[in-house]
């Protein structure tokens, strides 16, 4: 059968499916599609059309005209669902687009820092720890025992007019206070723990000053302690060297100067040479081509007695010094309260 001699519906029915083609093509958005998809097979259709007249058809042009109307309708199906898919794939495409949140227009969260003694702290326990140190902390309440009496200081020592104590209001009168040093917290380890100890100190202490530029009533120490057996004095000088040239740099050097502290005996000042002139003496150095930092020496014998050590089995050193000064030296701070008053134009400097 050519196309010259079909039934004419077959010839509607063929041109329907380049109609349904552009129909389908154009519509733009799944609800256009569908109103396209009912005009081409809902109850107004040719293709419904074409299939009620089935009934009246004789058998053959029944049989050429049905499967045609199949043919037509299975293409047309296809065409909508194809555009479907696409719309869809369109629609969701766009969807996301809208809901995606643009987070490069957002100002830039600012991002804060740690203190500039909080990094100074940090980096000495970075340089003791490589050193192989632990690190040990304790309450900064304290009792007179713990920061005085088991450290060589009883009530009657002349050297307790070293601290300018602040009391706590809290049992028996002068027996609780603010820790003037780190000290208590080495006892506490020493009390705990049997050696060898090859520990650091560090944290906040109080003294009753009146703040200036070169005092605050609370600042940051960091003290060491060292007990084993055989330790001398020589031990104590190399590990302060060491460490001198581990923190501060290769070229600077560390000395030792005799001092009295009750709790060590030798006792010695620890001094390094001026990070600024290199020695030769300047405005930071006060001339001297040295920069104080702290103070050591050899564990008392009786701070061995006070925590059960026996003195005659282990000797040790200790030594210990102030983080605040020594970081607002070198980070050309000249006046210590800045580093308590918390002004964030001083602190986002560092
Ligand atoms: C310093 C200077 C010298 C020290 C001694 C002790 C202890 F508990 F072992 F006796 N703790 N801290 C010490 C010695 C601290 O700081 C300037």
């Amino acid at each position: 059968m050519t196309n010259s001699d079909a039934h004419p519906l077959v010839a509607r029915l063929d041109a329907l499916v380049s109609q349904a083609a552009s129909a389908v093509a154009a519509a733009v958005d799944l609800d256009s599609l569908h109103a396209v998809e009912i005009e081409l097979t809902g109850k107004r259709s040719v293709l419904v059309e074409a299939k009620k007249q089935l009934g009246g058809f004789d058998p053959d042009e029944r049989r050429e005209v049905g499967q045609r109307v199949n043919v037509v309708r299975s293409a047309v199906a296809e065409l909508v669902e194809s555009r479907r898919a696409e719309l869809a794939a369109m629609e969701r495409r766009r969807q996301l687009d809208a809901d995606r949140l643009d987070l490069t227009e957002r100002e830039p969260v600012r991002a804060g820092h740690l203190h500039l003694v909080t990094q100074a702290r940090d980096h000495l326990e970075d340089v003791f720890v490589g050193m192989g140190f632990t690190v040990a902390e304790g309450p900064e309440v304290e009792t007179d025992f713990y920061n005085f009496e088991a450290l060589n200081l009883p009530a009657s020592h002349p050297a307790r007019g070293m601290w300018d104590t602040f009391y706590v209001e809290l049992g028996e009168p002068g027996t609780v206070l603010l820790r003037t040093h780190t000290s208590p917290v080495q006892i506490r380890v020493m009390e705990a723990t049997e050696p060898p100890i090859y520990s650091i100190m560090p944290g906040r202490v109080y003294r009753r000053d009146t703040a200036d530029a070169t005092h605050t009533p609370v600042f940051h120490q960091i003290e060491g302690l060292v007990i084993d057996k055989g330790i001398s004095f020589a031990d104590l000088a190399g590990t302060l060297d060491a460490f001198t040239r581990a923190y501060f740099g290769r070229q600077v050097q560390s000395r030792l100067r005799p001092s009295y502290f009750p709790f060590t005996e030798p006792s010695a000042e620890y001094d390094i040479s001026c990070v600024f002139c290199g020695g030769a003496g300047c405005r930071s150095c006060g001339g001297t081509g040295w920069l104080e930092l702290g103070g050591c020496g050899m564990v008392h014998p009786n701070v061995f007695a006070a925590v059960g050590y026996d003195p005659e089995v282990w000797t040790g050193f200790a030594f210990g010094f102030g983080i605040d000064r020594m970081t607002a030296q070198r980070s050309g701070v000249d006046d210590l309260r800045d580093l308590f008053t918390n002004d964030v134009r001083f602190l986002e400097q560092f």
